[in-house]
């Protein structure tokens, strides 16, 4: 077989788009190297490979916060008369759920590279007794929500090009969790070609350009492109409840979240904790020219995030959980706009094989890659609903192999969070000062929040542990 190499029309079209080297990239391959290279050159889209040229070249602006302001939180209820609207906010949510509207949505697209963990990272075993997997934790709420609202509830789960494979594999040796294999629907995310900081193609083997995924705000384009939104509105479903893979503690259908979001006559809701400090890696929540914004921590200068009240709180004090309510109509809009999203450059280090092709390390932070990030199509939103929710009872991401936001740290969490339903339930326990022996495990189908497992619990209930609570 003889060698493919490009035809004078990729040839012109590389070279008018600063691509010139890729084409001797092509003297040593044998026949079917070439072909595979030469097919992901042609697929390339040139212009969007421009695009990020040109960002590359343009020196970072820094974003006016003149017009920025604090954005309008709903807060957690502290006299009765809160309480009390909060009861009722929470009921339209709960009706909201049993009127079998929401669809649940968990992006899973990342690499994981933080966590040092070889596998897709919702394959992570995390619960303390069961080692139950991220997915499975998931899955369960899910069930739990269908059998307690009496709705379907599909689950979309978003993989990459990287991981989509393992992904599928998992569900399918845990027999999809008991879910039913048809309500489960995974799509892939786009890609695109990492750049090295003169905006060159590069390779990540012999016959493969390095590309990565597009970040969760590919998520608009990837269910668009998958057929899934048009399933969600055949189906009847128009609210997407999205939350990370990273977070153990999520709630998938929170009543009183939705409630907030149908009540206002939002389109993309934001869940929000007060900020531990200034630097906390938690996107802001902020008016920008009047509109809900999102506004990423890197983006924000110190002066700004560290600004204080008379209070002496942070006048920015609301960051985002990454956990979402959006609409159908809303997705399917953002995922028609002319314009895209913005594009975030990260700086990256990958192994690359030269020109000379050889397997190298780039050097380090020596490689583009560019993302969409979910929360800017927020703008586009017509209103949305900040939610204030406790730190404690919904946010343990897992990030890191250890310290911060590691296993370690959201496995302590979930535990101190089923001790205090314990209390709250009247059962006589003390709150443990240590962990480091895993003591606790409610499952979302014995109870999924306090009020269920108070329902099961007897008042003094004198429970001995490990206390291993499932159906
Ligand atoms: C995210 C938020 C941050 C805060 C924090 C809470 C961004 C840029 N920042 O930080 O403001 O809310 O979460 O934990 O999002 N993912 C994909 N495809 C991709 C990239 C990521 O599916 O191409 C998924 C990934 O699998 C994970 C989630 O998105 O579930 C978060 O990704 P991350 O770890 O890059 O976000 P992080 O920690 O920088």
């Amino acid at each position: 077989m003889t060698a493919q190499k490009p035809d004078d029309a990729l040839k012109t079209r590389l070279e008018k788009h600063g691509q010139a080297h890729a084409l001797q990239w092509f003297d040593n391959l044998n026949a079917d190297e070439s072909r595979r290279l030469r097919q992901q050159l042609e697929q390339l889209d040139f212009d969007r490979l421009d695009r990020f040229r040109t960002l590359l070249k343009t020196p970072p602006t820094n974003m006016s916060f003149e017009d920025v302001k604090p954005a309008p939180v709903r807060r957690l209820p502290l006299t009765d008369r809160q309480r009390k609207f909060e009861s009722r906010v929470t009921e339209l949510g709960r009706d909201t759920l049993a009127a079998d509207r929401t669809a649940a949505l968990t992006v899973a697209g990342g690499q994981g590279t933080r966590l040092g963990y070889d596998h897709p990272k919702g394959m992570y075993p995390i619960s303390p007794l069961r080692n139950k997997s991220l997915f499975g934790l998931f899955a369960e709420q899910i069930l739990a929500a269908r059998r307690r609202y009496g709705c379907r509830m599909p689950w979309l789960v978003m993989t990459s090009h990287t991981n989509d494979e393992e992904t599928r594999e998992f569900f399918g040796a845990q027999g999809f969790f008991g879910l039913g294999e048809e309500t489960v629907h995974f799509f892939v995310q786009g890609t695109n070609p990492i750049l090295d900081a003169e905006g060159r193609l590069l390779r990540a083997e012999r016959d493969e350009l390095l590309v990565g995924p597009d970040g969760h705000g590919g998520v608009f384009a990837a269910l668009s492109r998958s057929g899934l939104l048009d399933r969600l509105r055949q189906g009847g479903w128009d609210l997407i409840s999205y939350f990370q893979v990273d977070n153990p503690l999520v709630t998938v259908a929170d009543p009183r979240f939705l409630g907030h979001h149908v009540n206002m006559n939002a389109d993309f809701s934001c869940k929000v904790v007060p900020k531990r400090e200034p630097s906390e890696g938690l996107g802001l929540a902020v008016l920008k020219t009047g509109r809900p914004t999102v506004i990423e921590y890197i983006d924000v200068p110190e002066k700004v995030a560290g600004e204080r009240l008379p209070s002496g709180k942070l006048r920015y004090q609301f960051g985002s959980i990454a956990i979402h309510l959006m609409d159908v109509p809303f997705a399917e809009r953002v995922a028609n706009l002319d314009s895209s999203l913005p594009w975030h450059i990260a700086e990256k280090t990958y192994r690359i094989v030269d020109d000379a092709g050889r397997k190298v390390e780039s050097p380090p932070g020596g490689c583009r890659k560019f993302e969409q990030f979910v929360f800017e199509a927020l703008p586009h939103a017509q209103e949305c609903a900040f939610v204030e929710v406790r730190r404690e009872a919904e946010f343990a991401p897992v990030k890191n192999a250890e310290g911060d936001d590691s296993p370690a740290t959201a496995r302590r969490l979930m535990q101190r969070l089923w001790f205090e339903w314990l209390q709250k339930a009247g059962a006589d326990v003390e709150m443990p000062k240590d962990f480091s022996e895993p003591l606790i495990e409610i499952s979302p189908l014995y109870a999924a929040d306090e009020e269920e497992l108070a329902q099961k619990t007897e008042a003094d209930w004198q429970p001995s542990f490990p206390l291993l609570l499932e159906p």
